[in-house]
């Protein structure tokens, strides 16, 4: 365990990933259900200033640390003490959550992804004994939930019913447990070729499709994400019934006529079809509507696309963040009424905005809408990344908008924490962020999208032939993004180039947020030198070419400094401002700003000043407006709570 992190460290990324890529060890990824297709992660070199550290960070950090955890609170213990069991003999479980084996399964979903960017046999052999530990807790008939299997009358939380297998499966996590093992064992085989993660899953896939499938079983889920994650085993193996039992799981949810519903918490107040406003907890909520968008995919279902677009248009209109979080209420970790959004108690769970990003691209793909990529970009550089400290093994659970200094928001803690009882988020975290290069390109038959600017060189196959895409980019501190296409013989397509929101003067899509002022400046665009008369169309620039040789587009997004207003309807933000440079919304921490934290003022012609400060939480444009008599200092909000504790705020009095 020891070497294979200095193995990891000591060879450069970008190096590793000249060599891997197309070295194709990976299973090929095929989701065909979707018009629009990611462009895979193996694909993707990336060297951008601001991500490539995240994902290294997360890599060579946070992956270790969080395995260290899962020894250390006895959650690979777990697994060998239900094997232990399953043998005959008694044992106890340790660890609080009736879904700790989820942090296990997370854990190696990141590594696995940090495998395509950066291999490492040492890593992939320790994946390897780890699920050979998972294995021996699962049961012959392929049940695998640790604690139900060690004892049963002894659930790790006292919320859980204790009992037979599926009794409660309103808070045993069960199905969870599985939803989390599929989807962790799907990205293990795609990264690595390996069926050993994978036959775990399916074993325990099928013995749900033998159980729930059963036509006189309405059982479903607690917590979602069993649908997505059977989805995604259909995906690969191509066994329908784990489709079906994922759209049975789903068709069921809300039916009072077959089964005793639990209400809105769990989304399960009325069908999932007729749902058009986003409610109850808010990660169950998104792992939902993502598993709603794969079947308003897969089958081409109307009912499910009108439901997934009616419940999109509450969330962006009525209870979104603008740092893209969701979920207002501590109570029950959940969306609160239209417009309700307060600063000080914001729940905005970073697995809610993990699972925001997820829905986000599906409904991308199946419709090409760059409206969605504004949400995911929002989400990604805020409300995301504000959840894990610059240093990889610091944690926030909730990401509220402002700190007093003295409200334990984050688990009895005003500050960040190093781990959780509950830990989802970490593991979230682990799980997401090497992902996240899967998100900047898609392709559909003659069109290639670009939707996130970070820099990286990029193979991209264009009805079978390569093309290489390669962008150079300071952003988010800058806004000139170089792009260059390269095609070997001559070739026809569309490139789509996202037009971000804020740079057209929109906020978010709706009419949540507004911007104090309009932008006259707009985007410039450029394709060798000339510049281009751009429409956007659905949010892209669409550039269509035979493309020759290598080719240079320019683009130049206006980064000023704005300000945003919420809508009149949010009462917690009334009479205030937040400022926002790029897709980064900026906040004032009271360590910045010690004598005039309580007056700050943002005024309506207020002047600022934007300056590259290398040394500071890790290189960051830092905000200056100075007023008569102060000087007023803001930073990015992502990067808060990294040096010490005390107040924060994003929305500022502005008169
Ligand atoms: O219940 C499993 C996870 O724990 C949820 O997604 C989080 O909100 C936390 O409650
Ligand atoms: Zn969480």
């Amino acid at each position: 365990m020891k070497h294979f992190f200095l193995l990891f460290i000591s060879v450069s990324t970008a190096a590793i990933l000249t060599l891997c890529l197309f070295s194709c060890r990976q299973a090929e990824k095929k989701y065909m259900d979707y018009p629009i297709q990611q462009v895979s992660l193996n694909r993707i070199i990336l060297t951008d200033s601001f991500w490539l550290p995240k994902i290294q960070t997360i890599q060579k950090t946070t992956i270790r640390y969080a395995f260290d955890k899962c020894a250390s609170e006895g959650r690979f213990e777990n697994f060998i003490t239900a094997g232990k069991v399953i043998n005959g003999a008694k044992g106890h479980t340790r660890g609080a959550m009736p879904f700790d084996d989820t942090d296990v399964y997370k854990t190696i979903e990141g590594a696995a992804y940090s495998l395509i960017s950066a291999p490492d046999p040492e890593l992939e052999n320790y994946l390897d004994s780890i699920i050979a530990i998972v294995k021996t807790g699962q049961e012959p008939d392929g049940y695998l939930t640790t604690w139900r299997t060690i004892d049963s009358l002894n659930p790790p939380a006292q919320w859980v019913k204790r009992g037979a297998r599926w009794t409660d499966l309103g808070s045993s996590h069960e199905l969870y447990n599985s939803g989390h093992l599929f989807e962790a064992a799907t990205a293990h085989y795609w990264a690595t070729g390996k069926r050993n993660f994978l036959d775990i899953a399916i074993k325990n896939a099928d013995l749900l499709v033998k159980v729930f499938g059963d036509s006189a079983n309405y059982e479903i889920p607690g917590h979602q994400i069993a649908e997505t994650g059977l989805i995604k085993l259909y995906q690969i193996t191509d066994n329908e019934d784990y489709l079906q039992l994922a759209k049975k799981f789903l068709d069921l949810r809300g039916d009072a006529a077959r089964r005793q519903i639990r209400g809105a918490y769990s989304q399960d107040h009325i069908p999932v079809i007729r749902q058009d406003e986003v409610v109850g907890h808010a990660v169950r909520a998104m792992y939902m509507y993502a598993g709603m968008t794969d079947i308003a995919a897969i089958y081409g279902n109307k009912n499910y696309l009108n439901a997934v677009n009616n419940l999109w248009d509450n969330m962006v209109n009525k209870k979104l963040y603008i740092t893209g979080g969701i979920g207002a209420r501590h109570e029950g970790e959940s969306f609160g009424d239209n417009f309700e959004l307060p600063n000080l108690t914001a729940y905005s769970e970073t697995c809610a905005a993990i699972g925001s990003v997820y829905w986000n691209d599906r409904l991308f793909r199946l419709t090409g809408n760059s409206k969605y990529f504004d949400i995911i970009e929002r989400t990604l550089y805020n409300a995301l990344i504000a959840g894990i400290s610059l240093d990889g093994v610091e944690f926030f659970y909730p990401n509220p908008l402002e700190s007093d200094g003295q409200y334990k928001f984050n688990m009895g803690a005003c500050a960040r924490q190093s781990w959780f009882d509950c830990s989802c988020c970490p593991t979230n975290l682990i799980r997401f962020i090497p992902f996240i290069p899967n998100l900047i390109y898609a392709a559909q038959d003659d069109s290639v999208y670009v939707n996130l600017f970070m820099s990286n060189k990029a193979i991209i196959s264009v009805r079978e032939k390569p093309v290489e895409i390669r962008q150079n980019t300071n952003y988010p501190w800058q806004g000139n993004i170089r792009i260059n296409v390269k095609t070997e013989k001559p070739q026809k397509f569309t490139l789509k180039i996202r037009i971000p929101g804020w740079a057209m003067n929109e906020v978010t899509p709706g009419t949540l947020y507004s911007y104090a002022d309009n932008l006259d400046e707009t985007f410039l665009i450029s394709l060798n030198d000339s510049l281009i008369n751009a429409k956007v169309k659905n949010g892209y620039v669409e550039i269509f070419n035979e493309w020759t040789g290598d080719n240079l587009i320019e683009l130049v997004l206006p980064m000023k400094v704005r300000q945003v207003l919420a809508s009149n309807d949010v009462v917690a933000d009334r009479g205030l401002s937040a400022i926002e440079y790029g897709p980064l919304v900026y906040c004032a921490e009271e360590m910045d700003n010690i004598t005039n934290f309580d007056r700050l003022l943002i005024q309506p012609q207020a002047k600022f000043s934007v300056k590259m400060q290398p040394d500071l939480l890790g290189g960051v444009n830092v905000i200056y407006q100075q007023t008569e008599d102060s000087k007023q200092l803001f930073i990015p909000y992502y990067a808060w709570a990294n040096r010490k504790t005390g107040k924060m705020k994003v929305w500022i009095k502005n008169n």
